[in-house]
């Protein structure tokens, strides 16, 4: 299928540490991928669902330990520590490789070793790049069918040229009449999620859960890609990327990073409720993005797919992700109808009598225990979102006019908010957190700082990454058609606890101002933290009842903003040398703002 000697020297290498029974070169073909889900079927890692009413879809049940990314075994591998930085386990590379190599020997004994030649954005798009997975899990597979352009035409595309080598393994090699179980993996403290920066590798063990072992997805398209866009000049982002078309016709792009449990993917395909307006989804979750030769920058989504939890996405909160997922999906860790369909907490409907949880029992509301598992996923493929935009696959991209940050902020943040100028911007970025519960932190409650919806992702030291968001506004081509930048909080509370903002398809009010600011033309009061709507400038029609909110959405407090710049402060210690001046210098401006 090659003739790069490379790869296949690098493909002969693996394959001998690894002793599997076989090795398959994936084409990437409907017919491989039926085979290889039959096969699944067959031996009871997967049910086939209704295809009435699933046409083409299957379902998976995890291993109960093996349900998420594990953050804790997840590791930068750069020669230096201090490029790992202060929010990311490191681990020396010599070291770690050998450790691995270890796990590697020998673990894909009785099972078929795949090469999965995929390309992480259009195939031939300049912003895209081309990596080759080898697994020993048929489950990958299928998903890098759905999450990836994967196949012969990749490898045609790549020639002799580079690619992004991806080493993975569910780490459960088969003894001589062993039998599998339906979700191999190896014990937690076996898992090794593993990036070697200097060299652009990937090695992969132990876990088969989608973003441990879809390698293309963080592990190359944030962890790795965020090195080579710092070292390239270009940006590799969390981010969503929407069009936003006015009732005139009139239409821009936008990105949008947000912490996990913000809704982005309910952003991303919105159904706006004021007539009129369209929006279009480019993507869901990555963004790359470079400057064109126009001067503007133009972002590609990555993937062809989308990978989404599946809780609580209904035809009311995001009915374009549930038409996505009709059919040809795969449904992981949800709960099972007797009917052969999928059901989860939050579709809309009430379980059918007999429906079975993700841990493959009867399930019983009045149990307490879910169906679905809280981070049971679908993945679907993104041409069949109805909202899909008409460029989602142009490889020159689609021009970015605005960027935001959100997160879930019950207090200080004002629904919307406009930086001054690009740094102010990237201080926005930087100072991005969620409200989380005790319970998920284990701490007191409060504002957990995720910058850039990066924290988990960003593949080098974070207060370098600060500074090269810098740079990319130094340097751009022209500073005048540089993305403006924005922050919204769908999620302020009223004294009394209550949500202030309707959000959901409500949210097309805001994207309206900003809309409207880049164009020029809405109306913002000045304040020490950026430019905040004039009251009256949101469009209201229709909701009038929020009306009476606007004021405390739009109200910044200098006390909570005194509260929350002491703790950008203590955010920033971490960073030490790291921090660009640009971002400290941000927080004694606003300071200054508020005193004068
Ligand atoms: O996704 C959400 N979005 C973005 C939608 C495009 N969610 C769900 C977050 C968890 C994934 C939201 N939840 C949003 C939101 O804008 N806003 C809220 C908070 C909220 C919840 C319920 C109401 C209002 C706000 N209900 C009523 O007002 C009746
Ligand atoms: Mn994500």
């Amino acid at each position: 299928m090659t003739s790069n000697q490379k790869l296949i020297n690098w493909v002969n290498e693996w394959a001998e540490l690894c002793t599997p029974e076989k090795v398959y070169w994936c084409d990437g073909s409907e017919e491989e991928n039926n085979r290889l889900l039959g096969e699944m079927v067959a031996s009871g890692m997967a049910v086939k669902l209704d295809e009435k009413k699933r046409p083409g879809s299957y379902y998976f049940q995890s291993d109960p330990s093996d349900v998420a990314r594990v953050e804790n075994r997840t590791y930068i591998c750069s020669a230096k520590k201090e490029d790992a930085g202060p929010t990311n386990n490191w681990a020396d590379p010599v070291e770690m490789k050998a450790t691995l190599k270890g796990f590697f020997k020998g673990c894909m004994k009785g099972r078929t070793m795949y090469v999965i030649p995929f390309s992480m954005g259009p195939l031939g798009s300049d912003i895209a790049h081309i990596g080759i997975e080898i697994t020993d899990s048929p489950y990958v597979v299928a998903n890098m069918k759905i999450m990836t352009r994967m196949g012969k035409a990749v490898l045609d595309v790549l020639g002799n040229g580079e690619f992004v080598p991806c080493i993975h393994s569910v780490g459960a090699p088969l003894e001589p009449g062993q039998e599998d179980v339906k979700w191999p993996c190896a014990p937690i403290e076996d898992k090794y999620i593993c990036h070697f920066p200097d060299t652009n590798e990937i090695l992969s063990y132990g876990s088969g859960y989608g973003g441990n072992a879809l390698l293309g997805k963080k592990c190359f398209a944030l962890r790795i890609a965020s090195n080579m866009a710092k070292r390239q000049g270009w940006l590799a982002e969390h981010m969503l990327i929407m069009g936003i078309t006015n009732p005139q016709g009139v239409k821009k792009y936008i990105a949008a990073a947000f912490p996990s449990a913000c809704g982005k993917t309910n952003l991303a395909m919105l159904v706006p409720s004021i007539p009129g307006w369209k929006v279009e989804t480019v993507g869901d979750d990555i963004a790359w993005m470079k400057f064109g030769k126009d001067g503007q920058l133009y972002a590609i989504n990555p993937e062809a797919g989308f990978f989404g939890v599946a809780p609580f996405t209904s035809m009311d909160t995001n009915q374009n992700a549930m038409l996505s997922a009709r059919a040809n999906t795969i449904f992981t860790n949800t709960g099972l109808t007797p009917d052969n369909d999928i059901w989860w907490e939050g579709i809309g409907y009430d379980a059918p009598e007999g429906t079975i949880t993700w841990t493959n029992e009867v399930y019983d509301k009045a149990s307490g225990k879910p169906a679905a598992h809280p981070n049971a996923r679908f993945s679907a493929p993104a041409y069949q979102c109805p909202c899909i935009d008409k460029d989602w696959e142009n490889p020159t991209g689609v021009p970015i006019a605005a960027i935001l940050f959100g997160g879930r902020r019950p207090g200080t943040v004002p629904l919307v908010y406009q930086s001054f100028d690009w740094n102010h911007g990237v201080f926005m970025g930087s100072i991005v957190g969620s409200e989380v519960t005790a319970a998920a932190i284990g701490l007191k409650a409060g504002v957990r700082r995720d910058p850039f919806a990066m924290l988990p992702f960003c593949g080098y030291n974070m207060g370098d990454y600060f500074g090269h968001w810098v740079s990319i506004g130094q340097n751009a081509p022209d500073k005048a058609k540089l993305p403006k930048i924005f922050n919204v909080n769908w999620f302020r509370k009223s004294a009394q606890g209550k949500f202030l903002w309707p959000g959901y398809g409500d949210n097309i009010r805001v994207l309206q101002w900003i809309f409207e600011r880049v164009a020029g033309t809405a109306k913002a009061d000045e304040t020490p933290i950026g430019f905040v709507p004039q009251l009256g400038s949101i469009n209201t029609t229709g909701i009038e009842s929020v009306e009476a909110n606007m004021a405390e959405l739009l109200t910044v407090d200098k006390g909570q903003w005194k509260d929350e710049l002491d703790l950008v402060r203590e955010q920033y210690a971490a960073f030490g040398t790291h921090l660009p001046k640009e971002l400290a210098n941000q927080v004694t401006a606003i300071e200054a703002r508020f005193e004068k």
